[in-house]
């Protein structure tokens, strides 16, 4: 056996590392698949994992820019909750949901899902009226909701300050038990790696530049690396990028692509152990597993494509956090970043077919897609399998912005962005 010391070791591991990376990452793609996925974030990773797992479609490629899971999947802070207003958002979530509870056991992979409980923070009487009316609708949709006052909250919460003495004192509380968190990088990896199990092409570092369009039908894409790819159906699941594919389409959404950023601190001892999130004073914050508090910040008003966001707006979250948590003023923050969320005008999805033929599209997420992950994947895999909206998917159609049939969760869903 051959024998490896110091930079001969590094070079034969890095060797390795870049081997199997060819191997994992880039199978030569076939000429013509039965479905190709555009975007390999978890919404891409689900859709193919549940077409060839549901609906037996296995000749299908996943085509992802840059490395798989690496979009906002990557960069978000993983809060699951279903407790939506409108009936057809509260469905689709709650799916999610459903899909949560088993899905480590499905994949077979620990996507650590933890259902710690999400709490909604009230600080006005309009947000309480507001809190009210959403967890009546959830309930009422089969969503586990309470309403807690600020005695019951500090019962969950011991050290958030729920006195009167911050500037927007805490009035009460929206608490959902099975809302939480999970892993957000296992949950592309556990997606990822039970598709190839089943056969789908997973290649990274392949852009699309471009749909190939014959007679009104997509018949294909044209990539950067790769050349032209034929394909039966294609479904273009790109979250921020989805105006610029849309565009290459020859068809507008009506998406605003905006930054949205997160920060985590040094890892410490556990000490919350539930979510907890304030639309007013605008901040949300869990612990990871590790230690890390996780923080997320509000949007950034402007539009762009740069994943960092402006300063002034984590500075306003920090503030925010440490008006909730006096506790927390000495803890150093660690890293900060940002991914780019794809806003619709009613803070809902486009889960669709489109203008072109057999090109369907499922973004406009926003802010709140991961939660969203196994649904989506689930409902968009039905969608392309038969080849028009599923049941499920059929109020996200974009065609609502033409109808006016819009399902208005901004303000109304839980989160202020
Ligand atoms: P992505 O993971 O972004 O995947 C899209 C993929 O498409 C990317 O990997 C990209 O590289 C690829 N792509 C783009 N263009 C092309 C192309 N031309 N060719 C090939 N590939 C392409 N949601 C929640 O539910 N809870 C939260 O707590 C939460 N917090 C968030 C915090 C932050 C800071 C951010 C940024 C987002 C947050 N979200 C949250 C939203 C959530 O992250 C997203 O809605 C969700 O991850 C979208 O998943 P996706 O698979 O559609 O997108
Ligand atoms: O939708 O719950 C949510 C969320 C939290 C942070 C960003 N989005």
């Amino acid at each position: 056996m051959q024998k490896y010391s110091g930079f001969g070791l590094l070079k034969h591991a890095l060797s390795h590392h870049e081997n199997w990376q060819r191997v994992w990452r880039n199978p030569v793609p076939k000429k013509k698949y039965d479905v190709v996925i555009v975007g390999g974030g978890g919404h891409g990773l689900a859709t193919a994992y549940y077409l060839a797992k549901v609906h037996n479609i296995t000749n299908i490629a996943v085509l992802e820019k840059g490395y798989l899971g690496g979009g906002n999947t990557a960069r978000n802070t993983t809060i699951v909750r279903s407790n939506y207003l409108w009936d057809e958002s509260a469905k689709l979530y709650e799916h999610a949901m459903k899909l949560w509870e088993g899905l480590s056991q499905d994949l077979n992979y620990n996507v650590m899902f933890s259902q710690r409980g999400v709490l909604n923070l009230g600080h006005t009487l309009q947000d309480m009226r507001d809190i009210s009316r959403r967890v009546n609708a959830n309930r009422l949709n089969g969503i586990d909701g309470e309403v807690l006052d600020p005695q019951q909250i500090k019962e969950i919460v011991p050290m958030m300050d729920c006195s009167d003495r911050p500037r927007y004192p805490i009035m009460g509380a929206s608490w959902q038990p099975r809302g939480g968190v999970a892993r957000h990088d296992a949950v592309a990896w556990g997606f990822a790696r039970a598709a190839d199990a089943l056969g789908v092409d997973l290649i990274q570092q392949c852009e699309v530049v471009d749909f190939i369009i014959e007679d009104g039908a997509a018949t294909g894409v044209r990539t950067k690396t790769h050349g032209s790819i034929s394909a039966d159906r294609i479904g273009c699941v790109t979250a921020g990028n989805s105006s610029v594919m849309a565009k290459m389409a020859g068809f507008k959404l009506p998406l605003e692509s905006h930054p949205l950023q997160a920060l985590v601190s040094e890892p410490i001892k556990p000490i919350l152990d539930t979510v907890v999130m304030s639309n007013h004073v605008h901040g949300y914050i869990s612990q990871s597993d590790k230690g890390d508090l996780v923080i997320g910040a509000g949007i950034d008003g402007y539009n762009g494509y740069g994943q960092r966001g402006s300063y002034h707006t984590i500075e306003h979250t920090v503030q925010a956090i440490v008006e909730l948590f006096p506790v927390f003023s000495r803890v150093r923050m660690n890293r900060q970043w940002g991914g780019i969320v794809d806003t619709c005008p009613d803070a809902c999805p486009i889960i669709s077919a489109t203008p072109v033929e057999n090109l369907f599209f499922n973004c406009g997420w926003g802010t709140g897609g991961f939660k969203a992950t196994p649904g989506s994947g689930h409902v968009f895999a039905e969608t392309l399998a038969a080849g028009e909206a599923s049941e499920m998917a059929k109020p996200f159609s974009m065609f609502r912005f033409h109808d006016g049939a819009l399902i208005d969760e901004h303000g109304a869903a839980g989160v202020a962005h």
